[in-house]
């Protein structure tokens, strides 16, 4: 039961490669992949590394990605350079239509969402070897708890680029995870929908979907209403959204995640759960409009864990690399089971943290909150009619 063993310690692997940390979107790209890298800083400092077993893992192979890409996609991946595709040679049309744009000159990344930047490729192979092997501890049942911050990119297709994400390493995370287990739990705590892991599932009663997210106003991408539940076949009611409004804050969020949550164990009864922790959802974010603490947010995942299955923690969207940090510093805390000082330890890069006065947990005034326009009304009806989407799935 969720309130029994939460005191009880895990073994947690932690995967986290440096190769990441010098990839660059380009100039003024509003994804950072540096923020894993404080985010390990952190990690560091509050002495965490020698609670953890640290996963070290060859980058993965095409062959690998293969498993759910369209070979067609990961050829054209593979080749792109960032000089390689501006000429009239046809590869910049056929990224195009893969959902990558190539950027000209310095700054000229103004509207791109799916850069062609140096690296791109190794960057796909590192952060999806890093999902897939923490796919594999639990597998292997070496490990209770999986961590890869670098992971979760939830929108990428089979054959194109979304929304920032090249290679949906979820995807070939609970592909190598449904070797091992009979049904496994996926849920998305990243302020916008988890479309693309919903996609690749959605025929499937072996993998569950659950995404909470804002939804409304044109926020990207716009699908994962509470009425979609998935396609007509034995994968329908395996998917679960639950959209919010602009300015939800902690005790909202969680008047609908805990009760959700608990009914989804109780009828899908998975045997391992994929947590991606998009620190997007956090108040002061630059995308999202949420007004969740690092608190609330890391609520989610001490929920989850209470359930003690094997879990995989990932990560995902983040626009304010300082918040994004201290929340997975955090959650790194929350899996090891270890209560950590609020007080970020001086470490060499504690000038990044200046701004929210050197603490873990910031705090904003509130007039860099958003207003919320969630009502008890609106909270209670989405929770009913989740509820009632969760009494339809027969298994
Ligand atoms: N324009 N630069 C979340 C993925 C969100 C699509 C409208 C781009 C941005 C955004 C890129 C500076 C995850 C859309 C937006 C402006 C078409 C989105 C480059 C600012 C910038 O300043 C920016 C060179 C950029 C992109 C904002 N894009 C905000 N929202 C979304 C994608 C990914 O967190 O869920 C998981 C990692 N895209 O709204 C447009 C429709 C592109
Ligand atoms: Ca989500
Ligand atoms: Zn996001």
């Amino acid at each position: 039961s969720p309130s029994c063993g939460d005191d009880k310690k895990r073994r947690v692997c932690y995967y986290y490669d440096p190769g990441i940390s010098t990839v660059d979107y380009g100039e003024g790209h509003v994804m950072v992949p540096h923020r894993v890298t404080m985010a390990h800083n952190l990690v560091a400092a509050y002495g965490m590394l020698g609670d953890m077993h640290r996963l070290r893992t060859a980058p993965a192979t095409a062959a690998e990605l293969a498993d759910f890409h369209d070979e067609g996609y990961l050829a054209l991946l593979q080749d792109l350079t960032p000089d390689g595709c501006g000429g009239d040679d046809g590869v910049g049309d056929m990224a195009r239509a893969r959902g990558i744009y190539a950027v000209e000159g310095k700054g000229g990344g103004r509207g791109v969402d799916n850069p062609v930047f140096d690296r791109l490729w190794d960057y796909c192979l590192r952060y999806s070897g890093g999902s897939l092997a923490a796919a594999r501890a639990l597998g292997s049942g070496t490990a209770d708890i999986a961590i890869n911050w670098s992971g979760g990119m939830h929108h990428a297709c089979r054959g194109g680029a979304r929304g920032f994400c090249y290679v949906n390493d979820i995807v070939l995370a609970i592909r190598e995870l449904l070797a091992h287990f009979r049904r496994v739990l996926y849920v998305d705590i990243d302020v916008h929908h988890g479309d693309g892991v919903q996609a690749a599932f959605e025929a499937s009663n072996r993998v569950m979907t659950v995404s909470f997210h804002q939804h409304g106003g044109g926020f990207f991408p716009g699908s994962g209403a509470v009425a979609d539940v998935g396609k007509k076949g034995p994968g329908r009611y395996c998917a679960l959204n639950v959209p919010v409004s602009v300015g939800i804050g902690d005790e909202e969020y969680h008047r609908l995640f805990e009760p959700i949550m608990a009914r989804v164990m109780e009828v899908f009864q998975p045997e391992a759960v994929v947590l991606q922790c998009g620190a997007d959802s956090l108040a002061g974010d630059r995308l999202g409009e949420l007004n969740l603490t690092t608190r609330g947010h890391a609520q989610c995942v001490s929920f989850i864990r209470s359930f003690n299955l094997p879990l995989l923690l990932l990560g995902g969207g983040g626009y304010t690399i300082n918040h994004v940090a201290s929340c997975w510093c955090n959650e790194t805390a929350v899996a090891i089971g270890k209560e950590i000082p609020n007080d970020i330890p001086k470490h060499g890069f504690d000038v990044f943290y200046k701004n929210q006065e050197y603490k873990l947990h910031y705090k904003l005034e509130t007039k860099h909150l958003h207003r919320n326009r969630n009502t008890a009304n609106s909270i209670d009806g989405i929770r009913m009619a989740a509820m009632e989407n969760l009494s339809k799935l027969k298994l």
